[in-house]
């Protein structure tokens, strides 16, 4: 205390910090946060289909066809990581029903396929794959099952379960339950072929399955659905969000009044709600190649890099999160076309985003809170952030350098664990001595990169924020 006081007399003018700034609105979790953090992760989707050569198995397939020759999850994994990608969530189950680990619930399972004599468990494989080379590792275990005589009646539902606690409890910590819409419709149903309908909004009875086993059995996986809870789908599967994209969202329901897991308006799901009632970003699926599944006559047609990337600026570039679907061929592994692509996906980001040239500029706020200084922006430290006064809702940021870049993205960060402020940017340049407007754009959250149509030569910027509460940015880069 006395050492405090005799520095506030001999250097008077040190500031003392403010308080932190109020939180805004609803915020994320911190299995949302660690989610925000991934950015990009893959799906990948490898079961009896892929050697039926379809998208949709009927559930009748004979196990003895899935036999993949050179199953290879350390390539598969490989090729993810140098995309980029920080996760993989693996189809354990896929609309078929057919079970890649050896499950207790169904005889329709990995141990009865001729794969390593039956003796085999894909998920284990995936999942110690992707522990080793550090990426998270997630499930997707399909609800809809056209194999189990059952689906459709109320005993289907507790095999689902028993399969969820399954995953849930012999693959480590999952970074996400993956779970989808697509319920009902004809199938192979233990022989009855036939067609049999659900009331997806009941049937599955989600939030009990969610409060009660999931949240229990994996407190850190987020849960993907067209209704979150923590992540909700982007509502198409073309890989991108809209321009703006809240991380807030009100689920408005299709047909009634309850929105629930299956009815969902999903129009408004890529925009999200500005102030909604809760935090659940958009997750933006999408297959690498045409089909989810591999299919040989579909080589060549998979999205190039080049395509990637616009999908990440318009995922990732967003503050949503970008999901792509790989889909190894029958031997087991990726085709070396999307061996290929991964790479150079991977390498295109590296190369748009390694120099950032905010590091060797000067940041001037006109205001800023005490405390929360914008050498903040830079530091590469997503704890700390840059704020402004208590009152204070739009201020200007002028970044400025010795002398003229050229300037092709700009990436800004909230400090989202104060939730969702930013209502709007606009972005100007220095020209000739006067400012000249760039563009401006809404929804920042926990990532915006706006890319200039042309590149802009400069060598200062001014951004005007303004915000429903004081500002809160994490970062700033320039590229
Ligand atoms: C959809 C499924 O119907 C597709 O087959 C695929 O698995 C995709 C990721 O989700 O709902």
């Amino acid at each position: 205390m006395k050492l405090l006081r005799y520095l506030f007399i001999l250097f008077p003018f040190i500031a003392v910090s403010q308080s932190a700034p109020e939180p805004y609105g609803v915020l994320p979790s911190e299995r949302q946060l660690d989610w925000h953090a991934l950015q990009t992760y893959g799906l990948i989707h490898f079961t009896p289909t892929t050697f039926e050569n379809k998208e949709w198995g009927y559930g009748d397939a004979d196990p003895s066809i899935f036999n993949p020759t050179d199953f290879d999850p350390d390539q598969i994994v490989a090729a993810a990581k140098s995309g980029g990608l920080k996760g993989l969530i693996l189809v354990a189950k896929h609309h078929d029903g057919f079970c890649l680990w050896p499950t207790k619930t169904t005889e329709y399972n990995i141990s009865k396929s001729p794969w390593k004599n039956g003796k085999g468990d894909m998920v284990r494989e995936f999942e110690q794959a992707c522990r080793k080379a550090g990426m998270k590792f997630g499930v997707y275990c399909s609800p809809w099952d056209r194999n189990n005589a059952e689906y459709g009646k109320p005993a289907y539902l507790e095999t689902y379960r028993a399969q969820l606690k399954e995953l849930y409890t012999n693959y480590g910590d999952l970074f996400m339950s993956w779970h989808d819409g697509a319920n009902g419709g004809d199938g192979y149903y233990g022989g009855a072929n036939e067609k049999r309908k659900i009331d997806n909004t009941t049937y599955y009875d989600w939030t009990n399955t969610w409060e009660n086993i999931t949240r229990k059995l994996q407190p850190s996986a987020n849960i993907f659905s067209d209704i979150g809870l923590d992540v909700r789908w982007v509502g198409g599967e073309h890989g991108y969000a809209a321009e703006t994209h809240w991380a807030t969202f009100s689920p408005e329901a299709n047909t009634g009044t309850v929105p629930v897991p299956g009815n969902v308006n999903t129009d408004v799901s890529s925009t999200g709600t500005r102030n909604g009632k809760y935090w659940m970003p958009a997750e933006c699926d999408v297959p690498l190649r045409p089909g989810w599944f591999y299919h040989p006559e579909e080589d060549g047609k998979e999205k190039d890099a080049k395509a990637l990337f616009e999908l990440y600026l318009k995922s990732v570039g967003r503050g949503a999160g970008l999901d792509l679907g790989l889909a190894p061929t029958k031997e087991g592994k990726l085709h070396e076309n999307d061996v290929k692509i991964l790479k150079e996906f991977g390498e295109m980001i590296n190369e748009a985003f390694q120099n950032d040239l905010a590091s060797k500029a000067k940041i001037k706020a006109i205001k800023t809170r005490k405390g929360y200084h914008t050498k903040a922006l830079t530091d590469k430290n997503e704890k700390s952030y840059w704020a402004t006064p208590d009152g204070v809702q739009k201020t200007d940021l002028i970044i400025s350098w010795k002398n003229v870049e050229e300037i092709k993205y700009l990436q800004i960060k909230e400090y989202i664990p104060l939730g969702q402020r930013i209502d709007g940017i606009s972005v100007m340049q220095l020209k000739n001595g006067r400012w000249e407007k760039v563009t401006s754009v809404t929804s920042i959250g926990a990532n915006r990169i706006i890319r200039f149509e042309e590149p802009i030569h400069t060598n200062k910027i001014k951004l005007t924020i303004e915000a429903a509460a004081p500002i809160c940015l994490s970062q700033i880069s320039v590229y």
